[in-house]
């Protein structure tokens, strides 16, 4: 199977995880996107959906699927998205597409995320995928430099703004050893508004796009 085709397996499999009747958490992404697609088909099955981002936003109300305000909603039984890097532990490295802080936010009020991706993404060790990091744009040097002193090469994702306003550093030459302490160890940098490890939040379940079918990793 072709990568795309993984992808859109993973998406299909996933629609067999949500329950008649609920709302949905929407990640963001290219393997998102075929999520959204295969929604389409049963919105008249769930009641809404919460988008992880504008792109998205924009992709269900194409649809006809109605976008729902997060702050007027206090249960989400569900949230799927892709990753940029996900171990058998379900850890992740996620925000190659900039939109990490709606989606850990999204991802902090479901009950349940299951995590969409092709076989590429799954890794033995996290950090070959430069871990994405939303910094406030006056902090972003600071950073840098606090995040050099734990042996990590910061780049200012170039011509990029998130939706909230901010800047990326995406962090290379890391290897992820321990994926929770890392997380919360950025998370205290002044300035960090989120960093893109999943960890002490990871995924529930994995649907993962082989060539041999989707695979599931809970
Ligand atoms: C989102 O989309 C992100 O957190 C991750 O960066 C990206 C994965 O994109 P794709 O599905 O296009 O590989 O889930």
């Amino acid at each position: 199977m072709a990568q795309n085709e993984q992808k859109q397996a993973a998406a299909q499999a996933a629609i067999q995880h949500i329950p008649v009747g609920c709302i949905v958490g929407v990640g963001t992404g290219s393997t998102a996107n075929y999520f959204i697609d295969e929604l389409a088909k049963i919105k008249h099955k769930i009641e809404g959906a919460i988008a992880s981002s504008d792109a998205t936003a924009q992709r269900l109300k194409h649809h006809g699927i109605e976008v729902l305000d997060l702050n007027n909603i206090n249960d989400l039984p569900v949230y799927v998205d892709g990753a940029d890097e996900i171990t058998e532990h379900l850890h992740m490295i996620k925000g190659g597409g900039g939109a990490l802080t709606r989606e850990k936010i999204v991802a902090a009020i479901a009950r349940k995320f299951i995590c969409i991706a092709d076989q590429s993404k799954l890794v033995n060790i996290l950090g070959n995928f430069p871990l994405p990091i939303e910094v406030i744009p006056m902090a972003r040097s600071y950073v840098a430099r606090e995040i050099a002193l734990i042996g990590g090469q910061p780049a200012l994702r170039q011509g990029f703004t998130t939706d909230n306003g901010n800047v990326i550093l995406d962090i290379h030459g890391l290897q992820i050893m321990n994926p929770v302490e890392l997380e919360a160890t950025l998370n205290q940098i002044t300035g960090v508004v989120t960093n893109g490890l999943f960890a002490k939040r990871g995924a529930n379940t994995l649907l993962l796009g082989t060539d041999s079918g989707v695979r599931t990793i809970t």
